[in-house]
């Protein structure tokens, strides 16, 4: 059964987090909702892989701190990158301090504020932290920039559930002009964000760490609105063929549940 979730038409028009009808006009023009983790451990594979891939992803997510020759300017031809493929940057930063401390280390010796369009954030600590990420950046740049709150993980015994991920959801409330939407594994929280969801493989059922897998149908089925996929692309002897694939079945499921 097709849910009766509000058709993309209403967040392309009502949403105040300016991202969101960007995002979505990049996933329709270009019929993808995947969002490749691209985590690997040198700057050049990175660029490698946005050269072949860029065409048919809506976001690249990074970790910087894995990147063995990360800096500030490396960040800036990331984006440059992005804007000629025509995607978002996603760092995976886990915010997950005080505000103040955020404020500093969004800001700090990476810059990150300057290159990521959007960067993901632990409700732990309560709505300071988001507060402190806004605060860091100069108002003509509050639209341009985005957070992901992880309400639910994907990884064996989280403890991101239940009323912890209720709180998670009503931080998400107060600041509806910068929270995209939330990193989760369930379609949690009001429809005007967007759910992103890791923990998806066309081959494995986790790893030895913990982590566990579904299908790009299945994590659709669940709520997903943009696929994470990492591992199975970027571990795979034709990651390319593996991002045509994940692309064109995440998709389909998608346009088919009308979200
Ligand atoms: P992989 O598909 O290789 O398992 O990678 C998943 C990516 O998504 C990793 O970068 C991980 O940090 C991130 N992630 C996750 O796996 N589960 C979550 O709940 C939240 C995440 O950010």
């Amino acid at each position: 059964k097709i849910p009766n979730y509000p058709m993309q038409a209403d967040r392309l028009t009502n949403s105040e987090c300016k991202l969101i009808p960007k995002l979505l006009s990049i996933m329709k023009s270009k019929q993808t909702n995947l969002c490749l983790s691209a985590d690997y451990t040198s700057f050049e594979a990175i660029e490698k892989i946005c050269h072949q891939v860029g065409n048919y992803i809506c976001a690249l997510k990074v970790h910087h701190d894995i990147i063995e020759d990360f800096s500030a300017e490396k960040g800036l031809m990331l984006k440059e990158l992005s804007e000629k493929y025509q995607f978002l940057v996603v760092e995976d930063r886990k915010f997950a301090d005080i505000g103040n401390t955020v404020k500093e280390q969004y800001a700090g010796k990476f810059k990150v504020s300057d290159w990521a369009d959007i960067v993901t954030v632990h409700g732990i600590a309560g709505s300071g932290t988001v507060e402190g990420l806004k605060t860091a950046l100069p108002e003509e740049m509050l639209q341009e920039r985005a957070v992901l709150l992880i309400a639910e993980m994907s990884s064996d015994g989280s403890l991101a559930v239940g009323d912890y991920s209720k709180g998670v959801l009503e931080i998400a409330e107060k600041f509806p002009d910068f929270v995209m939407g939330f990193v989760c594994q369930s379609r949690i929280g009001s429809d005007k964000f967007l759910r992103w969801m890791p923990g998806i493989h066309l081959a494995a059922e986790g790893d030895s760490l913990g982590q566990k897998y579904k299908l790009p149908e299945a994590a659709v089925a669940q709520g997903a609105d943009i696929l994470i996929v990492g591992r199975c692309i970027i571990n795979a002897d034709d990651p390319v063929a593996v991002v045509k694939e994940c692309q064109k079945r995440g998709y389909a499921a998608w346009d088919a549940f009308g979200y």
